[in-house]
């Protein structure tokens, strides 16, 4: 390594196999100093005052919003770009039809160029990380190079991070590499900006078969933290595939009775279907005594133990929540959480140095900034804070945190629940009738596009088990697997599909949603332990009226028929969509899953 590059360890590193991929990326990448983050307070305070400094950061008003910032991000770079995203497999049909793949040495040869200089005039940092409590033998560990200084401070956040990950690792070759780069050297101090990054050359690549990711171009979110999507989902499953286990884009939610007794079911929906909010969900007062306590909102490694049982971890210690829509009365519980110690990113700026964004309060504050620093008023055509503008806060602030969430064993599963954004077609809730009839709801979930979501608005996406943009192999092996999962374990959680978004002629929500979705958690709570009744349809198990406890509250029988009903003209056209999906994956679709939909289309047939 160059004997003028400062080099900042701060602790012993013995292991081998990282110490040599440091050095080679650090010649590679040409940075002026390397940074082995260690995870302390005093560390995160260095970087976010450097950040308050040099940009990108504003410190908040500590009266209003004590220990937090806001980020505002280069107005091209805002979110995850799933066309700039790569499968780099040897076979191209490894990567299958609904992933962008390129091949491995190309991927390499193209980004290496990139790389090559790229950290000039900035530090590396080096970031080890642990996906999962650390030791769990569900856990996995993570290197990320990144010379960002907003990834190191959110990483800290996101993940368990520093020091205590290298003493853990020892001299085990076993970590994966994530290499980021924003991609924007700064030759002479007036080319410092401060939100770096290179949107002309936006790579995101994947290479499951080394278990390495290079990500070059981006400094936000799902591009550059890559412990999350790209690791704990992307990599992950192409792990658990080969291994026996399921990286899932789920919640995981604890439902405690009145009575004391406990389940853990994990979730899974799309992107901006409110996935946070569900996994921090208060329950009406009116039902008596229910608890809902909440494992993670976003990703869950899920394994089975030896006696037959499904066990989830939540690979994160942290949530990078949409911001926009969350307020008190739609998840009061991240209200609480973020409070304090946030960073939040492109949300608009209030004249007293607080936060705001869309759907926060009914009416917006008289006079604000907006996400990009320019004053705003109310009844601008514009939005003050961007659409996927996001907070990023540890867990452990969760007021609905569960006792076990840091425990390496994980949690029993007793129900996946799978859910999308449907106006019509789809019913408030659904039962499998068995686990291949669930593996088959779950591969068929579809969810209609919002504004923010790719698409056109209200154009039905098909988003297998959620996971479209982040299963890092092809659907149809991945369909495969979910179905051999069920012939390992002994008492497969039950599978349910829910929809909270179903319309009526009007075009107005026919259910209340939030806190009254517990009214659906207790009957599946129920369903799991054989003490809820249900009704069979073509479709699967349903609840009639009676099954569904609705004290508290006066919803009409006729109005929850209008929920629950089971159009006979549109449901063939539904399985005719499913069939559309299944004919991409022709080749490796299971055929059982082609069988189930023939039963299922045989059922309308008059
Ligand atoms: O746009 C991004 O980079 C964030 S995407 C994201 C963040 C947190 C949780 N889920 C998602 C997602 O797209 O599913
Ligand atoms: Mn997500």
């Amino acid at each position: 390594m160059d004997a003028l590059l400062k080099v900042d360890t701060g602790y012993s590193v013995k292991n081998r196999k990282l110490k040599k991929w440091v050095q080679e990326i650090a010649a590679l990448c040409q940075p002026s100093r390397v940074h082995w983050c260690d995870g302390s307070d005093q560390e995160s305070e260095w970087l976010l005052n450097q950040m308050v400094e040099n940009g990108p950061l504003i410190r908040l008003n500590p009266l209003k919003r004590p220990h937090s910032f806001l980020a505002r991000s280069n107005p091209s770079d805002v979110a995850r770009v799933e066309e700039r995203t790569f499968i780099c497999c040897q076979k191209k049909e490894d990567a299958g039809p609904t992933n962008n793949w390129m091949d491995p040495g190309e991927a390499k040869s193209t980004l290496l160029k990139l790389f090559k200089g790229s950290m000039r005039g900035r530090t590396l940092f080096v970031i080890p990380f642990s996906m999962g409590p650390l030791g769990s033998h569900i856990a996995q560990i993570g290197v990320e190079i990144s010379d960002s200084p907003y990834v190191a401070a959110s990483m800290k956040i996101m993940t368990r991070m520093g020091k205590a990950v290298v003493d853990q690792l020892g001299e085990h070759d076993d970590f994966v590499p994530c290499l980021h780069s924003v991609g924007e050297p700064i030759i002479s101090a007036k080319d410092d900006v401060s939100w770096p990054c290179d949107r002309e050359h936006l790579y995101i690549c994947h290479f499951p078969e080394t278990k390495e990711i290079w990500s070059y171009g981006s400094g936000y979110g799902g591009n550059a933290l890559l412990g999350k999507k790209c690791f704990a989902l992307r990599i992950a499953s192409t792990m658990g595939k080969r291994e026996g286990w399921l990286a899932e884009h789920m919640l995981i939610l604890g439902v405690q009775s009145p009575e004391g007794e406990k389940k853990y079911v994990a979730a899974a929906f799309p992107s901006a279907c409110g996935k946070t909010n569900f996994a921090m969900l208060i329950p009406p007062e009116s039902l008596g005594g229910w608890k809902v306590t909440t494992i993670g909102d976003d990703i869950a490694w899920i394994k089975p133990k030896p006696d037959g049982t499904l066990h989830a971890i939540n690979p994160e210690a942290g949530l990078f929540g949409v911001a926009p829509g969350t307020s008190e009365l739609t998840n009061p519980n991240a209200i609480k959480m973020l409070k304090k110690n946030c960073i939040f990113t492109n949300v608009a700026l209030t004249g007293d140095g607080d936060v705001w964004w869309e759907g926060l309060t009914e009416r917006p504050p008289a006079k604000l900034f907006d996400w990009q620093g320019k004053e705003w008023k109310p009844g601008d055509d514009r939005k003050a804070a961007h659409p996927n503008s996001r907070f990023t806060v540890s867990m452990e602030q969760c007021p609905s945190l569960d006792p076990e969430w840091d425990n390496p064993e994980g949690v029993p599963i007793s129900a996946f629940i799978f859910g999308g954004r449907r106006a019509s077609v789809m019913p408030l809730v659904l039962e499998s009738f068995n686990w291949v009839h669930g593996v088959y709801m779950a591969a068929t979930l579809g969810s209609e596009t919002t504004a923010a979501a790719a698409g056109k608005v209200g154009e039905v996406r098909r988003d297998p088990m959620a996971m479209l943009p982040f299963c890092g192999y092809h659907m149809g092996d991945y369909f495969a697997h979910w179905l051999k999962m069920g012939t390992l374990i002994k008492n497969p959680p039950h599978v349910f599909c829910i929809n909270w978004f179903r319309k009526d002629k009007n075009g107005d929500f026919l259910w209340p949603g939030f806190g009254e979705n517990m009214r659906v958690l207790k009957w599946i709570f129920g369903r799991t332990g054989g003490t809820a009744s249900a009704v069979q349809t073509p479709i699967g198990w349903m609840p009639s009226y009676e099954d569904l406890d609705w004290s508290g509250i006066k919803f009409k029988r006729e109005r929850f028929n209008e929920l629950m009903s089971i159009d006979n003209e549109l449901w063939p056209h539904e399985l005719e969509l499913h069939g559309e999906l299944f004919s991409k994956l022709a080749g490796r679709l299971p055929m059982q899953l082609e069988l189930m939909r023939e039963m299922l289309r045989l059922s309308f047939v008059s």
